[in-house]
């Protein structure tokens, strides 16, 4: 299915293989954040008002600080042996959020094993074959959730009719992917959506906190260690920083920690491009990346196999964290001089 960015035509399919569907599996990526898992909580909550049976594996197991949305959803972390015959049974896979295939991990595989037609609604970039049957994949929506809220008013007829829970959910993705409505996919129908949304009962306040202001001390702890050891290159427009596997043991933490560190260490004055490297293993190193704006970084991502948006993105490298250190930093000077030229200097 080829679909049209914009235009109410491209959910027309999407309600149909709905409508025809009776059992479906919904599915985000690994490491789920709160885009795929408001997303799944919302269109769940739709599926479930409409008489279908749904079930959501998931790669991953949801993370500590958006466990309050499994008050609203059953999120099933996916074990291959106790679930894999249950996938035929299905006759409707929807994925969110997944940026790209691979990231569906063990659930990817064993679907292509079926003949489950696989939709996956996104705002990511995605490459051509991407791997789905059937798709909408919109990069101008700020967030999968704003998505999935654009279709559910198209299905009821432009009037959004929304759970407690679908309108937390919802909220939560357009909160999270827009660093609280502060980045620059931030416009002005993410603001609509907000304000839809507290119509309908939505406490900012209340998310907010559940989200950003009930931290762990270990994830506090393993923070400073990494504000400490900042360092700035490209006269001042690069700043980077490592976090090793003892950090993460002697601050008690651990890696699923590290979330929203690099947008902390993106906010100093100047600073156009944050880059986090972040030991998982002997030859394993995680990168990611923040740019404020003016120098786009999925590039960057991709020259280390990874991927994402254009103003934050991330990589895995099979390499130990030196050999990748000595590797990005010049990449990323060389990157931002390449794209602001004298202005760098
Ligand atoms: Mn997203």
């Amino acid at each position: 299915m080829t679909t049209s960015n914009n235009g109410q035509e491209r959910w027309s399919k999407v309600k149909e293989m709905l409508d025809q569907a009776n059992n479906l599996i919904l599915s985000t990526h690994m490491n789920p954040d709160g885009d795929g898992l408001g997303s799944q909580l919302a269109m769940a909550s739709y599926l479930k008002n409409q008489g279908k049976k749904c079930t959501i594996f998931n790669p991953s197991p949801v993370p500590e600080d958006l466990q309050f949305l499994a008050e609203y959803a059953d999120f099933k972390h996916y074990d291959r042996p106790s679930h894999k015959h249950m996938l035929p049974l299905a006759d409707l896979a929807v994925i969110f959020d997944i940026g790209e295939y691979g990231r569906l991990g063990y659930i990817g595989e064993d679907l292509k094993e079926t003949d489950l037609p696989i939709l996956s609604i996104d705002h990511h970039p995605h490459r051509d074959p991407n791997g789905f049957s059937h798709f909408v994949h919109d990069v101008s929506a700020c967030a999968t959730g704003y998505l999935i809220y654009d279709f559910l008013k198209y299905a009821n007829g432009s009037e959004v009719v929304l759970s407690e829970g679908a309108a937390k959910g919802l909220y939560v993705a357009l909160m999270t992917d827009t660093g609280s409505f502060r980045f620059s996919n931030t416009d002005a129908a993410a603001h609509d959506m907000a304000g839809k949304l507290i119509q309908l009962g939505v406490k900012p306040h209340e998310l907010y906190q559940e989200i950003y202001e009930s931290m762990p001390m270990e994830k506090v702890k393993l923070l400073s260690a990494c504000l400490e050891n900042i360092r700035l290159a490209c006269n001042g427009r690069l700043a980077w920083f490592t976090i090793t596997r003892d950090m993460i043991a002697d601050a008690g933490a651990s890696n699923e920690h590290v979330g929203g560190f690099t947008d902390t260490v993106r906010s100093v004055k100047g600073v156009e491009v944050a880059v986090m490297i972040h030991e998982l293993g002997d030859r394993r190193t995680r990168l990611n990346f923040r740019s404020k704006g003016r120098v786009t970084i999925d590039g960057l991502a991709r020259e280390f196999g990874g991927g994402g948006h254009r103003f934050a993105a991330g990589a895995v490298v099979d390499q130990p964290l030196e050999v990748v250190r000595e590797g990005i930093v010049p990449a990323g000077v060389a990157e931002i001089e390449k794209q602001l030229g004298e202005k760098a200097k």
